[in-house]
């Protein structure tokens, strides 16, 4: 399956902690697609501190919770440390967006990512990679959700990526 990834943090060395987690979940299996480097403003609290945001697809032929065992294990190797509140500084963070086009709901896994369509700081990256994409729940594709999303926080581009490529949408 190709599982999507959205790395981020706000604290500590944000540039290299990003690097060394999307190395680490190279473990799962082979990168297809990773959308540039952004800085984006804090969504849902309050801080001085932006965050680094960056998109990752891997190629994986393990489970979705088997991939979110990984990401847990990595955000605590790269020294995050859980707080009881939803929306704070960390870290790492790493979330799934999509598993293919699956649609997941057990206790520990929501997949799509609920509040994706939301937040700039997701759908600007993931509109790099694979604009055609067709959101599986809401039906519409990642170049119009960003067009329709009324989030106005900053999310822009501070490492370029020269070796985009795009997701392809399979034959219907
Ligand atoms: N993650 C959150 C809450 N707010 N804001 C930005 N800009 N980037 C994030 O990765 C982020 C957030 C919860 O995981
Ligand atoms: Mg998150
Ligand atoms: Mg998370």
């Amino acid at each position: 399956m190709l599982v999507t990834l959205i790395f981020g943090g706000n604290q500590g060395d944000r540039k290299a902690l990003i690097g060394e987690a999307i190395t680490e979940m190279s473990s799962i299996g082979k990168i297809e697609l990773c959308s540039s480097l952004y800085e984006t403003a804090p969504w849902g609290f309050k801080s001085s501190d932006s965050f680094y945001n960056q998109i990752v697809t891997y190629e994986t032929n393990l489970l979705p919770e088997e991939v979110l065992d990984k990401c847990q294990a990595t955000e605590q190797k790269l020294g995050r440390v859980r707080s009881g509140t939803q929306f704070c500084s960390r870290t790492m963070d790493i979330d799934i967006l999509f598993c293919d086009s699956q649609i997941i709901n057990t206790p520990r896994l929501t997949v799509p990512h609920p509040r994706l369509a939301q937040r700039n700081f997701v759908l600007a990256p993931l509109n790099e990679i694979m604009p055609a994409f067709i959101h599986p729940v809401i039906h519409k594709n990642i170049a119009t959700l960003l067009a329709e999303c009324t989030d106005t926080l900053k999310a822009e581009i501070i490492g370029k990526n020269k070796l985009l490529r795009h997701f392809v949408p399979p034959p219907l």
